[in-house]
C-alpha cells in the first residue's frame, strides 16, 4: 500500500482527519508525521503554513503528506490569535483563559475558524490546496469537554451549542475542517484514488 503521512504533531486534529482519508483512500495508509521532523511555521497566511508543513513533510520523506494549518479569529481582537492561535499561550487551557479575558466586557463576540489543507507530492511540491471557513461567536465561559483547543468556547448559534459538546460526525459536518476536506476530498480522490505507489 502507498504511504500518505498525515503532517500533524496535533492529536485533535489527527481524530477529525482520519475517518475523511481513511473512508476516502482505503488504499493508503495513513502515517503519522514523525514527532522529531518539527516544521517551523513561518508563514503569514492559513495557507502559507499548511504548504510549508505538507512541502517539508513529503520532502523529507519522499512520501506524499498532508497538513492543515488552522486557527481562530476574532472580529473584536483585530483577528487575532488567527496564525498563532496554538501560541497564544502556553497551554490550550491558558488559550481559552486570555481570550476570555481579552473579551471581557466586549459586546461583539463574532468570531471565525479557518482550516487550510495542503497536499504535498514525494517531491516537495504543492499538488492540492484549499480552505474553509465556519463562522460562530465567543461564549463568555467554556461550555462542554469534548473536542480540542478552542472548542469549549466556540457557539455556532443554529445548534445551540459548542464545538466542546458536539460529536465529532457532528463537528466535522459543520466545522471548517469539514468544509475544507469538503472540498478538497474529490481533487484527492482524482490525484491518489488509483495511484499505486
Ligand atoms: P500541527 O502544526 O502539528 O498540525 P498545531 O496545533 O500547532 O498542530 P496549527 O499551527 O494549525 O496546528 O494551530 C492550530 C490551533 O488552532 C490549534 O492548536 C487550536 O488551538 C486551534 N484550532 C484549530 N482548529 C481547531 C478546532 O477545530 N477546534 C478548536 N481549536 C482549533
Amino acid at each position: 500500500m502507498p504511504n500518505l503521512i498525515v503532517a500533524t504533531s496535533n492529536p485533535g486534529k489527527i481524530l477529525e482527519i482520519q475517518p475523511y482519508l481513511a473512508s476516502t483512500l482505503p488504499d493508503w495508509q495513513l502515517q503519522l508525521k514523525p514527532k522529531e521532523l518539527e516544521i517551523e511555521e513561518t508563514g503569514s497566511t492559513f495557507v502559507e503554513n499548511a504548504c510549508l508543513k505538507a512541502i517539508q513533510v513529503a520532502a523529507a520523506l519522499g512520501e506524499w503528506a498532508i497538513a492543515d494549518d488552522s486557527g481562530l479569529c476574532i472580529e473584536a481582537l483585530g483577528g487575532a490569535p488567527s496564525i498563532y492561535s496554538a501560541r497564544y499561550a502556553e497551554t490550550p487551557q491558558a488559550c481559552i483563559e486570555r481570550v476570555l479575558h481579552e473579551l471581557k466586557g466586549v459586546s461583539n463576540r463574532q468570531a471565525h475558524f479557518t482550516c487550510a489543507l495542503a497536499v504535498a507530492r514525494p517531491d516537495g511540491s504543492i499538488a492540492l490546496q484549499t480552505e474553509g471557513i465556519c463562522p460562530g461567536e465567543i461564549l463568555e465561559a467554556p461550555s462542554g469537554a469534548g473536542g480540542f483547543g478552542y472548542d469549549p468556547i466556540f457557539y455556532l448559534p443554529d445548534y445551540h451549542s459548542s464545538f466542546a459538546v458536539m460529536s465529532v460526525a457532528l463537528k466535522n459536518q459543520i466545522s471548517h475542517r469539514g468544509r475544507a476536506f469538503q472540498q478538497l476530498l474529490p481533487e484527492l480522490v482524482k490525484l491518489l484514488g488509483k495511484r499505486s505507489p
